[in-house]
């Protein structure tokens, strides 16, 4: 699968990670990972089946309007005009992505993937999705917790990656007796501990309901607080990278104009223009409004370009919405704008342009 995956497809999911700390529900068939993130989202957003489902990948991301878009193997982005639609009808597709306004999603990207069932998906799924996630929470069901073929999937995984990962222990209504439960995860902690941050027990189904005493005694309230912890450490992470990126910039001289490489059809020079413009103003503004007013401004020309295509108004899109909060330092969002404008330049728009 992964060699029908298009760089301009790959781009596009680089560009998505590069905006938000993103985690992925990852694990073997029927383990209750579709479950596991309805519950975090508080939605019935997918289906959660008895047999193995045929979702692709699934995105969500935040948003106050919920939206439903498709990402396909080529690279081509497109709208699903009803929000609504049976995200099952859209499995042809290599991501679906999904907005939602779920209050989980404010600080984190979720991305649930299909049920791995044989080991060559495994791979592909490991190498599509892993590239673009601060962590992942591997669900193994309790009742037969971490096989071999799922250790051999998570050996696969950098080191990295595997020490910020969580690994969930789905399913344990199914075990009863609380010594069992304690019993796989003495077993999961002996055979997988090392290559996980922490393992935590749960059940999506005592979870549900409804009670105080239930979100307790199900593990959600322990998976929750371990998810939101990973989430604060990739922020973290995040800001010390565009610190350590923001001194290197610093040394050099600020970019007073953008390469873009030609877009067949399209006016390069009103955007080129439009970009270098925008990089000027942000260095000069102080007030976060005035950088919010030239954001939006920037998103309008780009977007309400007659000759632009739907994907490449997406990934536009995209890359220039930076949730900015109020408080922000306009300092570093000064930085960040910059980095944001110089990934554009030299990432997906570049491929769009190569690939017209
Ligand atoms: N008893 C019990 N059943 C669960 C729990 N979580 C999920 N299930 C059931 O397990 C089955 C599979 O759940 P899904 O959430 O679809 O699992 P999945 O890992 O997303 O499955 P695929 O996407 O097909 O790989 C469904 O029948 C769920 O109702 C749980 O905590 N307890
Ligand atoms: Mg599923």
């Amino acid at each position: 699968m992964t060699n029908m995956v298009s760089e301009k497809a790959k781009s596009i999911l680089t560009a998505w990670s590069r905006k938000t700390p993103c985690f992925a529900l990852m694990g073997e068939y029927s383990v209750g990972k579709s479950s596991l993130l309805n519950l975090l989202l508080g939605v019935q957003l997918l289906p959660a089946r008895v047999t193995a489902t045929r979702l692709p990948t699934v995105w969500i991301t935040h948003g106050e309007t919920r939206k439903v878009e498709v990402l396909d193997y080529d690279g081509t982005f497109s709208s699903i005009p009803d929000p609504d639609a049976d995200l099952a009808n859209l499995s042809d597709n290599l991501v679906i992505r999904c907005t939602l306004p779920s209050e989980i999603l404010r600080n984190t990207d979720i991305i649930d993937t299909p049920g791995i069932s044989d080991p060559n998906l495994a791979d592909d799924i490991v190498e599509l999705i892993t590239p673009h996630v601060d962590f992942v929470v591997w669900c193994t069901s309790a009742s037969q917790a971490w096989r071999q073929t799922e250790t051999a999937a998570w050996n696969s995984v950098s080191y990295e990656l595997q020490d910020n990962s969580l690994l969930a222990i789905t399913r344990i209504d199914l075990l009863g007796a609380k010594k069992d439960v304690n019993r796989v995860v003495t077993r999961c902690q002996r055979d997988a501990g090392k290559s996980f941050y922490a393992i935590i027990p749960i059940s999506t189904k005592t979870a549900k309901t409804g009670t105080d005493e239930g979100w307790q005694d199900s593990g959600a309230a322990a998976l929750v607080s371990a998810i939101e912890a990973r989430v604060a450490a990739s922020l973290s992470y995040r800001a010390e990278r565009r610190e350590r990126e923001g001194e290197i910039a610093v040394a050099e001289p600020v970019p007073t104009s953008v390469e873009i490489v030609h877009v067949a059809g399209t006016d390069t020079q009103s955007i080129e223009d439009c970009i270098a413009a925008a990089i000027a103003d942000v260095t000069s503004m102080t007030s976060n409004e005035n950088i919010i007013a030239s954001f939006d401004q920037l998103k309008t020309t780009f977007i309400g370009d007659e000759v632009d295509t739907d994907s490449h108004a997406s990934v536009i899109h995209e890359l220039l919405s930076l949730r900015v909060q109020d408080d922000t330092d306009s300092t570093a969002l000064n930085r960040q704008i910059h980095h944001e404008l110089k990934d554009f330049s030299e990432g997906p728009w570049c491929q769009l342009g190569k690939q017209k």
